[in-house]
């Protein structure tokens, strides 16, 4: 049967040979000229050379399949469908022969005898297709060129205006720096010059307060010298203070104030004036005394000590509360403010004026910082050969499925967000273009990576690959391996001139 068909395939060769030699099966047209029926044939690999006669015998005699164009002999070999009309067409050579076209034109199967069915000629109709689909691609290509040059312009004029914005960010910099450091000297002029002032008048608010707590203390000591004096006589007596138990606690603290207590309090002075029990008593009694002797008698609260405390003490000292009436009246006395002379106040107010005018410099300055570094930052990506790409700087475009909303944020980042949760997941941050091959540019695709890591898993990462369209828009999102996602994105800003394919015809 083998037999046969080579009988019958060297037949169709043989009336073939004459006229084209481009006609031997499965040889692409452009290494016809190779395979000359009134030479040798050498391999194309230049190993051995053969008689032409062993060309397609169905049987492998070159190493690199190139004797064996049109059988499935060699298990390299690559058999070229000529299909004429349509594109010529590449597939392995194990599939000659085999019972199943794959060729349009059937070449892969004329010397295939084990079965009636023969191969349709469908090189035409599939031309037709092609020839559709390319007019429509050829159509949407000239239009994604109009948008294109659209987005180049956009792109040329939002670069010019990122570069004059700096320009005039620069400028007012300069600026407000030469003011800051202006407003800086004026403000430690003016601090120095209020704090100063203010130094001085505090100095004195001071004294003042120095000198009305001391008149208080005095006023105080009157009152509970007055309240201790039971007999009126202007001296105070180990006696006078014996209804005072509480102060057993500077002693044994055994529950009884005696007399040698008392005595003992008062140094063995039997008779304490006013001026030694201020000078030396006053403040050791003021924190221990509980009741006075008039609280006790129930007439009055006045001049009445609090527990000891500091507070008690410092009410005593300086409250002006009704519940020390009589001690407090006579003390009455307004306690000293701080309230600077006018000039000072002048020159505190200046100083804050010059002080706010000198932080909100430095908040301008901040600020323009902030921009500059922000628009320095845009101009560092690049936006493509011709800036087509620069108006998708600070722009996202979106994606739903069933679960997520996806967000592709051109040299930014791209998100999943759940649709339940409106949480978002960082599934890249811009890492740059590519991958680039020889055939292929950079920008057709853009590369996001170190996203949030993946349980038990990788950062997540998202290959971006664009396609020519009409506008700006995500058409897909896949997610091929686990946290490694891949979006399609269409957009005129990869639209380039369309090339026809070219179909072959005979010759
Ligand atoms: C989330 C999503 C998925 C991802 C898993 C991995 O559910 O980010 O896309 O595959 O986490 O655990």
């Amino acid at each position: 049967m083998i037999k046969l068909a080579i009988f019958t395939f060297l037949l169709v060769a043989a009336t073939k040979e004459a006229s084209c030699l481009q006609n031997v099966l499965g040889v692409i047209p452009e290494r016809a000229s190779l395979y000359d029926p009134k030479k040798p044939f050498t391999c194309l690999d230049g190993s051995k050379t053969i008689p032409f006669s062993q060309i397609n015998d169905d049987y492998c005699d070159c190493n690199d399949a190139s004797d064996e164009p049109g059988t499935s002999a060699c298990l390299n070999g690559q058999f070229a469908c000529e299909n004429l009309g349509y594109i010529v067409q590449m597939i392995p050579s194990g599939r000659v022969a085999d019972g199943i076209c794959d060729c349009c034109d059937g070449s892969d199967e004329i010397n295939y005898l084990l079965s009636d069915s023969k191969c349709e000629n469908t090189c035409n109709a599939l031309a037709m297709q092609m020839k559709e689909e390319e007019e429509k691609i050829k159509i949407l290509t000239e239009q994604g060129l109009t948008k294109k040059k659209e987005l180049i312009e956009q792109g040329n004029q939002l670069k010019k205006s990122i570069e004059e914005a700096i320009e005039a960010l620069q400028v007012k910099r300069d600026g407000l720096e030469i003011e800051k450091t202006k407003l800086e000297e004026l403000k430690k002029e003016a601090e120095a010059k209020a704090n100063t002032a203010k130094a001085a008048q505090d100095a004195i608010f001071e004294e003042q307060r120095a000198e009305h707590k001391r008149k208080e203390t005095a006023e105080k000591s009157q009152a509970l010298f007055s309240l201790l004096d039971l007999d009126k006589d202007t001296y105070l007596t180990p006696e006078e203070l014996l209804s005072h138990s509480e102060l057993d606690i500077l002693f044994d603290n055994d529950g009884t104030f005696t007399l040698e207590e008392a005595a003992q309090f008062f140094d063995s002075n039997g008779k304490v004036t006013y001026e030694l029990f201020a000078e030396s008593y006053y403040e050791k009694i003021v924190p221990h005394l509980i009741q006075t002797p008039v609280e006790n008698e129930e007439t009055t609260d006045a001049g009445a000590v609090e527990p000891d405390s500091e507070e008690s003490d410092e009410e005593l000292l300086g409250d002006e509360s009704d519940e020390h009436g009589d001690v407090e009246e006579e003390t009455h006395e307004e306690p000293v403010v701080n309230t600077y002379d006018e000039e000072t106040q002048r020159l505190i107010d200046e100083s804050n004026k010059i002080r706010n005018e000198f932080d909100e410099a430095e908040r301008s300055l901040s600020s323009v910082d902030r921009e500059l570094s922000e628009k320095r930052g845009q101009l560092q990506f690049d936006l493509g050969p011709e800036n087509e790409f620069a108006s998708m700087l600070n722009t996202c475009f979106e994606y739903e499925d069933r679960e997520y909303i996806y967000k592709l944020c051109p040299f930014t980042k791209t998100i999943q967000q759940s649709r339940n949760t409106k949480s978002d997941t960082s599934i890249g941050n811009w890492a740059g273009w590519g991958p680039e091959d020889t055939n292929v540019s950079k920008y057709m695709s853009m590369k996001f990576q170190n996203g949030l890591a993946c349980w038990n898993g990788p950062q997540r990462s998202t290959l971006v690959h664009l396609t020519c369209g009409l506008e700006n828009k995500v058409t897909s999102v896949t997610e091929p391996n686990k946290c490694e996602y891949e979006m399609v994105f269409e957009t005129p800003a990869v639209c380039a001139e369309f090339k026809k394919t070219d179909a072959h015809e005979e010759l």
